[in-house]
């Protein structure tokens, strides 16, 4: 029978990264996981690469800076505005174009997701400079949610990357140099008091809580942009960030588990969508 009920508008994100054309990362990841958690992504892509840089011997890079400022002044013009911005991997002159598109283009009460997508591993990606982590700094600042790794949140605050050996006390100390740069919430992923067990530490600033799953036997190239497009798209679905957070680690899981060993470059996350559509159904 048809309901009366007015149907709801969806909440719209913009994220702001490259497109990778091979690769399953950033915007060829976010479009159809933000999609799969029933919010309208919307896509500005900052670059267009053959395929990413992580382990592939070569690519192309179109930097796509010059066209920003006119997408915006195009945006302001028609009065198109967004309830959410999710940025990952972006490049230096970026910076200024996207906190102006942030700021100019936000519909009341946007949010704001960074995912500061330069490091992983204990090492900066191929192509980003030492400094690259103090700019990526600047868009921390005012983020209502960041989502580094232990390298990135190391980086961000100037320090060598820990991955090992450290307690509660040391990701207490990291999440309250992230909180100071700006941040309102922070998730940090990656983190791991015992070897069976990775997680993520989610902080309002106030507390800190811990999401844990069993450590998978590999590592898989493009978690961290399926974590992050997951986690947007259920907080904007209304979960408490903590339940975003599991949600979207139980989809890096599934999504690794059902990568055979061959396909190298990202995870089949394709193969998670019904469940995630399922979780927030
Ligand atoms: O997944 C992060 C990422 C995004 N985009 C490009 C990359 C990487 C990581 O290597 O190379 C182009």
């Amino acid at each position: 029978m048809p309901s009366n009920e007015p149907i709801a508008a969806p909440k719209r994100l913009l994220t702001i990264q490259d497109i990778s054309c091979v690769g399953q990362c950033s915007a060829t990841v976010a479009l159809p996981l933000v999609s799969a958690c029933g919010v309208e992504c919307a896509a500005l892509p900052s670059a267009v690469l053959s395929n990413h840089t992580g382990g592939f011997p070569s690519w192309t890079f179109r930097d796509l800076t010059p066209d920003m400022a006119g997408i915006e002044a195009e945006w302001n013009k028609q009065g198109i505005r967004f309830d959410a911005f999710y940025t990952g991997y972006v490049c230096e002159p970026q910076i200024d174009p996207i906190l102006s598109i942030m700021e100019h283009c936000a519909a009341p009460g946007a949010l704001r997701f960074v995912d500061p997508a330069m490091a992983d591993n204990g090492k900066l990606y191929v192509g980003f400079g030492a400094d690259f982590p103090s700019k990526m700094a600047r868009l921390c600042k005012g983020a209502d949610y960041i989502l580094p790794n232990l390298t990135e949140a190391a980086f961000l605050l100037g320090r060598e990357p820990v991955l090992e050996g450290y307690g509660e006390a040391f990701v207490e100390e990291t999440v309250a140099g992230l909180h100071a740069l700006g941040a309102k919430n922070v998730v940090l992923t990656g983190v791991s008091f015992d070897p069976a067990r990775l997680g993520t530490a989610v902080s309002d600033g106030s507390s800190i809580r811990y999401d844990f799953n069993p450590r998978l036997a590999r590592m898989a190239h493009g978690t961290g942009d399926v974590f992050a497009s997951v986690f947007a798209g259920a907080v904007l679905r209304g979960l408490p960030a903590l339940d975003a957070s599991a949600l979207a680690a139980d989809v890096v899981c599934a999504s690794i588990e059902a990568t055979p060993d061959s396909h190298w470059y990202g995870v089949c996350f394709e193969r998670a969508i019904p469940m995630l559509a399922d979780r927030l159904a």
